[in-house]
């Protein structure tokens, strides 16, 4: 580009100036020898923030946390033992459509160059083992030099935001402080635009067999939020008074206030209302659909067969794929191309019950009273995290206006979600979160409770203490020891994180305790713990660890033994 305006800038400078332009604003992540360098860059500009983390892999959560609120996410790390300890988070962001972009701060260009064996390495002088593991979970990777720093920079955090991806980036301890040449211009991020003549086409035939079609429908799964098309599938189910049914992945993606939201679409496991729109509609429009155990009711999804598949960037429909598309684009064209509809009825599913049942105070607390409560406390605006296990509850409840919810549905990496719990609060802090977890989840990454405690963060969470892996007895093993874990101070931990905290924390081990707990200010962190019995769960969350037992062991496998499985109460 000789013609383009340039500049000096040192490589890492020049790193963390696209971040910020990318619209990152945070960084997450531990240091180390190699990435040290970056971070001094980071500490001398003043513009990016600094969030250390307790462990590798909640810098990975968190930074995926951060992402599906902001946008986009970054974290650095040092190389291989940093680096290899994110990539289940890494992996976790591929499945979910994260984009994440993780920064090793690797071994120096020179000892590469020279085979000089370094430490945080296999010892035996190899270099490349690392970038070749990341190559299996992201959709870029490179390693900066000198020469490819500028194209292969801004190649890689625009190929995470266009792809909704992770991507890993190596740079070179040694190359951080070494001028280059580099653009002026900032890095804009956007799309290409569609190619007219498929857009055009593509958008008048959607619109034409929506029109024509007796009771359509629209299937939302994540990629509509990644995409940002939650305002025109919004828009288009409004003007034509269409039903809108999730997946569970994609929960409250929709408001769930909505007129025309119809629940959660999951085969067999779907409310009636959704099951009928979306598997007897005569033009199904399916977006980013991802059919796996979990979204199809374990394999019993039957959507229509010509149903219309859209993605981030391409349309199925019929034998036609179109290429050179975007989601958003074509969701507008369509808008336009319709005519409103004004005699369909509102697809409104029951609205909740719960809060203000009663039920004796001092009763002992159980699922049902809790998830009773819990409905009862969700406030429009809410973010909502939960994390494996009977915390699914979360997915059965009826959510007020605006609320966000942020889960780990595919990928079900448990303890993702405190790590995530400081992502979502980093970019969104003025919002209200509420963290729901069970016991064994909390113990894979509770020590991110600490820098959650750190910043001074304000949210509630709701931990389930129930002895151990109660959703997982619901497979195998209700009784089993190695459904047990050790039981913990659960309540006790945020003075242990922080001494001079001033969070609130409540044990609860009636209704009472609970609806106790549940009247304390939000004015600093809320920690409730709830203790339950390791056989109490929702019915749903056990009925389907019951089926996941038989598509996981088969027909020879041991969960039909007598009293081997937890089983919904009958
Ligand atoms: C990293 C990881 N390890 C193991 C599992 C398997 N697993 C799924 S749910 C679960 C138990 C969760 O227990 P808990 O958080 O206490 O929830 P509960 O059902 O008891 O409320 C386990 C071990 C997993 N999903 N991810
Ligand atoms: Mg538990």
């Amino acid at each position: 580009m000789p013609n383009s305006p340039s500049q000096q800038m040192t490589i890492g400078d020049f790193l963390l100036r696209r971040l910020e332009e990318a619209g990152i604003r945070h960084l997450f992540g531990v240091p180390g020898d190699f990435n040290l360098e970056l971070l001094q860059q980071l500490d001398d500009a003043g513009q990016l923030r600094w969030i250390g983390t307790c462990s590798e892999l909640n810098a990975s959560y968190a930074a995926d946390g951060y992402a599906r609120l902001n946008g986009i996410g970054a974290l650095t790390v040092t190389n291989a033992v940093g680096a290899l300890s994110t990539i289940n988070g890494i992996a976790g962001s591929y499945a979910e459509h994260v984009p994440v972009i993780c920064i090793a701060g690797s071994i120096p260009l020179r000892s590469i160059e020279r085979g000089l064996g370094m430490h945080h390495t296999t010892g035996d002088g190899t270099w490349d083992r690392f970038l070749g593991a990341f190559a299996h979970v992201t959709a870029a990777q490179a390693r900066l030099t000198p020469r490819n720093a500028v194209t292969e920079i801004d190649r890689l955090i625009a190929t995470a935001w266009r792809e909704k991806l992770p991507v890993y980036m190596e740079l070179p301890s040694d190359i951080a402080y070494l001028d280059i040449e580099v653009p002026a211009a900032p890095l804009v991020l956007a799309d290409p635009p569609s190619d007219r003549e498929r857009l055009h086409s593509c958008a008048a035939l959607i619109a034409r067999r929506l029109s024509g079609a007796r009771s359509p429908a629209i299937l939302v799964d994540q990629d509509v939020d990644r995409y940002d098309a939650v305002g025109e599938v919004t828009e288009l189910a409004q003007k034509m008074q269409l039903p809108v049914a999730v997946t569970g992945p994609a929960k409250a993606v929709i408001d769930e206030t909505f007129p025309y939201y119809a629940g959660i679409y999951n085969g067999k496991a779907s409310n009636l209302r959704a099951r009928e729109a979306i598997e007897a509609s005569d033009c199904l429009l399916s977006i980013g659909y991802r059919p796996i155990d979990g979204t199809s009711g374990d394999f019993t999804a039957s959507l229509p067969a010509d149903t219309i598949s859209a993605r981030g960037h391409s349309i199925d429909i019929g034998s036609d794929n179109y290429q050179a598309v975007t989601l958003k684009e074509v969701l507008r064209g369509v808008i336009d191309a319709v005519s409103p509809v004004t005699d369909r009825p509102a697809s409104q599913v029951a609205a909740a019950t719960g809060a203000g049942t009663r039920v004796d105070g001092s009763a002992k607390l159980t699922q049902a009273a809790y998830w009773d409560a819990i409905q009862g406390y969700i406030r429009p605006g809410d973010v909502l995290l939960t994390d494996n296990g009977t915390s699914y509850a979360i997915f059965g409840l009826q959510l007020p206006a605006n609320c966000t919810v942020v889960a780990s549905v595919i990928w079900g990496s448990i303890g993702y979600s405190v790590g995530a719990l400081l992502g979502t609060l980093t970019a969104a802090p003025k919002r209200r979160h509420l963290l729901f977890i069970g016991d064994g989840s909390f113990q894979e990454t509770v020590q991110e409770l600490s820098t959650l405690l750190r910043h001074d963060c304000k949210p509630v969470i709701f931990l389930i203490n129930n002895g151990g892996y109660t959703i997982e007895r619901g497979y195998l093993g209700k009784t089993a020891h190695y459904n047990d874990i050790a039981t913990w101070a659960y309540a006790d931990l945020p003075k242990v994180f922080r001494p001079d905290t001033t969070a609130r924390s409540f044990v609860a081990r009636t209704v009472a305790d609970l609806q106790d707990a549940l009247r304390a200010p939000n004015d600093s962190l809320i920690f409730i713990e709830s203790v339950m019995d390791p056989h109490d769960a929702p019915g749903q969350v056990i009925h389907s660890s019951n089926n996941g037992a038989e598509l996981d062991y088969g027909p020879r496998g041991p969960q039909r033994r007598d009293n081997i499985q937890l089983q919904p109460a009958t």
